[in-house]
């Protein structure tokens, strides 16, 4: 198959928890390091007790015929092998607690200053939808799918973003390495998190809960932007479909098929919930979350049967005779 799979080690397939790009994944990092210190200098402290014994009491003369001192039931002994552990376990849940503080969602208090929004993401089998509800304390009502974009923060504003997370049908989980821990989009119930990144660029992260056989192609790309351009993305995203008169033929082709029962193209009769938002396909670098760039060529051929694409995907093949096939990806292919 030829279809532009985007490449692994593209220079944006960053994927490190030991880069981090924000806040919180900064604190796991220094909490992954502090712990893995602490337990590589135990290691080294027993390992070398070990092997200095080892050497010394070989060297010892008529080592064999002396035995050593038998202790049993000594007291201090049993205490100090006690007390040490208990205290390093006690070291590590107070770093553990620290970690857990600085990482935590307090959406409903941004830092004063800030520029904050608000997004509902919810898991569907494999795709993600996201719902602007929110940005600097402005009501929104934007929905878009696979890719999330988001305004970066810079010195003087904090532009965090609060994540609503919830799921359509199983157990997801919402994972950016460079952006912060996982955290998962469990049906009937809401989690919180939260991204905030000065770093400009396309950030990925994949669902990090088996969900199916897709699981692995539900990727995630996050598009951190100067707040300029972000604001012009939304404001885009907020208007309603292109109708482009000179697609008007192609268009009514699309309308007679039954796509309009699973998608939704704001503006026109399609209303369909169970599959991603079209109103503003092409503004989307890829198609299927995140598995093909969206080019002309792979939208007709997901169109045409994208259970050769993505086996298994819940959007049935359709096969449609050439001509409408041409006709729905033109129609598609205006909605800018
Ligand atoms: C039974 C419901 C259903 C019908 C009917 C349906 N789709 Fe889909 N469609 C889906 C689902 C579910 C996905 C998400 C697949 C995935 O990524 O796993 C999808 C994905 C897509 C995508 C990719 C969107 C993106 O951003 O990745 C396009 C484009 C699309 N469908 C177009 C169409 C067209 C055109 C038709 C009619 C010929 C159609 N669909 C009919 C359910 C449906
Ligand atoms: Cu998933």
């Amino acid at each position: 198959m030829t279809y532009s799979v985007l490449a692994v080690g593209s220079p944006t397939q960053n994927l490190s928890i030991l880069d981090p790009a924000s806040p919180s994944a900064e604190a796991i990092r220094g909490l992954f390091l502090l712990v893995g210190a602490i337990l590589t200098g135990i290691f080294l402290l027993v390992e070398g007790v070990l092997i200095v014994s080892l050497i010394q009491s070989r060297r010892r003369k008529q080592a064999v015929e002396i035995e050593p001192p038998q202790v049993y039931g000594s007291k201090p002994i049993e205490i100090a092998w006690t007390a040490a552990p208990t205290m390093v376990v006690f070291v590590l849940i107070l770093l553990v607690a620290r970690t857990i503080w600085e990482v935590r969602v307090d959406p409903y208090n941004p830092p004063p200053g800030s520029e904050p929004l608000y997004i509902t993401v919810i898991g569907h089998q494999w795709w993600w939808e996201y719902r602007y509800t929110s940005y600097k304390g402005k009501e929104l009502s934007v929905i878009t799918a696979n890719e999330l974009h988001m305004p970066v923060s810079d010195a003087t504003t904090p532009r965090p973003v609060y994540l609503d997370l919830q799921s359509a049908d199983v157990c997801h989980s919402f994972w950016i390495p460079r952006l912060g821990g996982k955290t998962d989009l469990i049906p009937a119930r809401a989690n919180t998190m939260w991204l905030q990144t000065n770093e400009v660029g396309v950030h990925l992260g994949q669902c990090a809960e088996y969900c199916g056989t897709q699981h692995a192609n539900m990727l995630l790309r996050v598009y951190a932007e100067p707040p300029a351009d972000f604001e012009k993305w939304l404001a885009a995203e907020a208007k309603p479909a292109v109708e482009d008169v000179a697609v008007k033929v192609d268009r009514a082709v699309f309308f007679s098929e039954s796509c309009v029962s699973c998608h939704t193209i704001r503006g026109t009769t399609a209303k369909g919930i169970f599959g991603p938002d079209l109103t503003h396909l092409m503004s989307r670098e890829t198609l299927a979350s995140g598995m093909i760039k969206n080019t002309p060529e792979n939208l007709e051929r997901w169109i045409n049967d994208p259970q050769t694409v993505k086996p298994g995907c819940l959007m049935p093949a359709f096969k449609l005779d050439e001509k409408p096939l041409k006709s729905v990806v033109r129609y598609l292919g205006t909605l800018k």
